[in-house]
């Protein structure tokens, strides 16, 4: 009798299991298991992409098919989060291993429809940097676009001209690679949602419209400060940006006049994609507000065919090319701080 149930027993353990393993069998298959969506949470930077470098030098990846319009593994609302130390070291093994030297990255299963140079004006924001570099990588990965990134560094304490920086981030890119699309970034804002494509479009595109800070409203409808793309025929139609506005404030407004007066109008994103979070700060030193700037901006007609990239002067300090961006020390010439 023990004998029968005791075999019973038995018989019945192995037709629980034989359930059990079915039941994550196709859970597992069908993607809705707890196991998978775990999986899912804990790969930041996952894209569409394998996991492994790709090799970008020799290939050009003429032979792949176009990418889609709209990226596939695109997440939407991100959450972002800078109250928490993040050294370069702990960025480089988030976002490194499908980077190449330089900040630089393709898809490697389509082409890219865009190459875009993303250019960040910089002094002594390294902070800031590691935040910017920690959540944009990703995205720009995700939107499968073929890019570098370039922080363009004033050398010295003279005047900050964060224009003349940008300027010189578009010569610099354009000596390494025919890119065609050119997106001007403040490293202190990260987008919010990753729909908010890093992507030239017809008109010039004012990406930043509803930043925290400004309680994510657009302040005034010609605003083009924050984060802005170019294509580099739009670019150079308006000279590029003015080489004069040292200081603080000005040479967003003066850009937006440059494309109004050559016929162009700015297109956004809606206010929901177009979200973005700003890192707090304080004004940071030689770069007060410049009053002069104010007076500039009633004469942008009179000065942009003569004042922008066809005029710029620089020298080239340094370039370093770290696994997460191409470091570009600049001489801007500036005037004492
Ligand atoms: C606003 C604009 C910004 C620019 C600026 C006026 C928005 C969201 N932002 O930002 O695009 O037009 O006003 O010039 O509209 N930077 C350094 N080191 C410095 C100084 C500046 O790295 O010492 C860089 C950095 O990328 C920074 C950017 O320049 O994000 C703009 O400077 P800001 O952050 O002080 O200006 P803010 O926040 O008023
Ligand atoms: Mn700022």
């Amino acid at each position: 009798m023990l004998k029968t149930f005791f075999n019973l027993l038995v018989c019945l353990c192995a037709f629980s299991l034989g359930w059990f393993g079915a039941f994550l069998f196709f859970t597992e298959d069908r993607k809705l298991s707890f196991i998978s969506a775990l999986k899912r949470e804990t790969k930041p930077e996952e894209c569409a992409e394998p996991t492994v470098r790709p090799n970008l030098t020799g290939t050009s990846g003429i032979s792949l098919v176009s990418c889609p319009d709209v990226p596939p593994n695109l997440r939407g609302v991100l959450h972002v989060e800078f109250r928490t130390n993040r050294t370069l070291q702990d960025v480089r093994n988030h976002v490194g291993p499908l980077l190449q030297q330089g900040g630089r990255y393709r898809p490697t299963s389509c082409r890219a429809k865009q190459k875009v140079a993303v250019i960040v004006p910089f002094r002594n924001r390294f902070e800031h940097l590691n935040h910017w570099l920690y959540y944009l990588h990703p995205v720009l990965m995700r939107q499968q676009l073929d890019y570098s990134v370039y922080v363009i560094n004033q050398d010295g304490d003279g005047v900050f001209n964060k224009a003349k920086l940008m300027n010189i981030g578009f010569k610099e890119a354009l000596k390494e690679y025919d890119y065609d699309c050119f997106v001007f970034s403040d490293v202190d804002l990260v987008p919010l949602d990753d729909r908010n494509l890093y992507r030239c479009s017809d008109h010039p595109r004012h990406l930043s419209i509803a930043v925290d800070k400004f309680d994510f409203i657009l302040p005034y409808a010609t605003l083009f400060g924050g984060v802005s793309a170019l294509s580099k025929q739009q670019f150079l139609k308006v000279n590029g940006f003015s080489n004069a506005f040292w200081g603080w404030g000005g040479e967003d407004d003066d850009m937006s006049q440059r494309l109004s007066y050559r016929g162009m109008v700015i297109s956004r994103p809606d206010s929901v994609t177009g979200r973005y979070k700003m890192i707090k700060h304080r004004r940071d030193s030689h770069n007060d507000p410049n009053p002069k700037n104010v007076q500039k901006l009633t004469e942008t007609h009179l000065n942009m065919d003569t004042d922008g990239i066809n005029s710029l002067n620089y020298s080239v300090r340094e370039i370093r090319k770290d696994l997460l961006y191409t470091f570009v020390t600049v001489d801007v010439e500036a005037p004492a701080g």
